[in-house]
């Protein structure tokens, strides 16, 4: 643990006065010296565009460009590097399949489904959608302890159903989605499976073929790596017939008067000067995950979990959201304090040294189940410990305290 701590730098400071506390890692996680030095490297000696220059650095940046996309396709073991398309971040990459994929294959009177735990940028693409083509969108009902079961599954995916887009990990409930099952289930019917990744690739193997699942998406600045670069997996079939979303330079092949021609995979997606310092980034991040062993992050995330949701659940007055049962959910635990505004709550522990986010995480559908307007929420990642949980629940019963004597 020290060692890994030792490689971020930035969690060795005070705030407020404390020593901090980084507990919101699933906005976005803190990045290692490792993926640091190697973009300053790329910056100092090697930044040149890709794909055009025929002289070294533009080579060297070249390979370093697309070795980055060979690690991330053995991180999630896809096929081909063909499968590995290099996006913003998990909202372009669901956006690219809701427009490319989506606008080809949706038509009027056709059904969608998502379900009531999905983040904002793997609903909205699918609303949208859904209006522009007239088709219908669904929702796949929650269980009491936010968790899907494959019954309601079996029960909401018709012949009719085109697109099955869930999350892999919620942020809000912590739940593991079944996506294996869930996957076989949407094809049984004909229909194609979208997974948001992005609480899930940081976190827990991913194994695109074994899932088999059709397209996949996740960002790079929740896995130790920059902002600004995620992924789009694409099953290569998929990804051959459909037409590009943005069009320009790099990504066109042959370009006429009147008509134009695209580049194969994986570049006819990827249009303009890419983020080549991100993508390097986030190569390295993924070397940085690997040698630590994404199973033993996982595992080290379900003992924090456990551990939290035992010290929290004896504080009192604290209602945790999602399941119980450590297995099912990913390193985060959303809560509330009764009578207290998880915003004032947010504050308290800062001014303590603690970061946690409130609100509504970009997740409203699901507060309005969940029958509140906003929460609060703790997430580890690999270099958070057992002293930080202890913080974080003296923190919390030093805030019941206080707003139990102010109010
Ligand atoms: N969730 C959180 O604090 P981007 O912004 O494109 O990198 O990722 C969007 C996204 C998509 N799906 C899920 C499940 C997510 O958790 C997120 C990002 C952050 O929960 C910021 S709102």
């Amino acid at each position: 643990m020290n060692e890994i701590r030792k490689q971020f730098p930035i969690l060795n400071q005070e705030v407020n006065g404390h020593p901090l506390v980084y507990l919101d890692s699933a906005a976005t996680s803190q990045k290692p010296i490792q993926v640091l030095e190697v973009i300053k490297r790329y910056y100092d000696f090697d930044n040149s565009n890709v794909h055009r220059g025929v002289h070294t650095l533009g080579n060297r940046a070249t390979d370093s460009y697309e070795g980055a996309r060979e690690k991330i396709r053995k991180f999630i073991n896809a096929n081909s590097t063909k499968e590995i398309i290099y996006t913003r971040g998990t909202t372009t990459s669901i956006n690219t399949v809701a427009f490319a994929y989506g606008r080809q294959n949706v038509e009027e009177g056709d059904e969608i489904v998502i379900s009531y735990m999905e983040h904002h940028s793997n609903l909205i693409p699918w609303q949208q959608l859904a209006k522009e083509k007239k088709a219908v969108l669904k929702y796949f009902d929650l269980e009491s302890d936010g968790t899907i079961t494959l019954e309601t599954v079996r029960n909401t995916i018709t012949d009719k159903t085109k697109i099955v887009a869930i999350t892999m990990a919620s942020n809000v409930l912590g739940t593991i989605n079944p996506i294996k099952e869930i996957a076989a289930i949407a094809h049984e019917h004909g229909a194609i499976i979208v997974v948001d990744a992005a609480q899930a690739a940081p976190h827990m193997p991913i194994d695109v073929q074994d899932l088999n699942v059709d397209f996949l998406g996740f960002s790079g600045h929740k896995m130790c790596g920059p902002t600004g670069i995620g992924v789009l997996y694409g099953k290569e079939k998929l990804l051959e017939e459909m037409e590009p979303i943005e069009f320009g330079g790099e990504m066109i092949d042959f370009v006429d008067l009147y008509d134009s021609t695209w580049k194969e995979l994986p570049w006819k997606f990827e249009g303009g000067t890419p983020n080549i310092a991100g993508a390097i980034g986030l190569g390295a991040a993924i070397d940085f995950l690997t040698e630590i062993g994404i199973e033993n992050i996982a595992n080290h995330e379900h003992e924090l979990v456990e551990y939290a949701l035992n010290e929290m659940e004896k504080i009192g007055g604290i209602s945790i959201y999602g399941p119980r049962d450590p297995k099912q959910r990913c390193g985060l635990i959303t809560f509330n304090l009764e009578g207290v505004h998880p915003h004032d709550l947010a504050t308290v522990l800062d001014m303590n040294g603690i970061a946690i986010r409130a609100g509504h995480h970009c997740a409203q559908p699901l507060m309005k189940w969940l029958t509140c307007t906003a929460t609060a929420r703790a997430s580890f990642y690999m270099y958070n410990t057992k002293e930080d949980i202890d913080r974080l629940v003296e923190g919390l019963r030093g805030a019941k305290e206080y707003f139990n004597d102010v109010f």
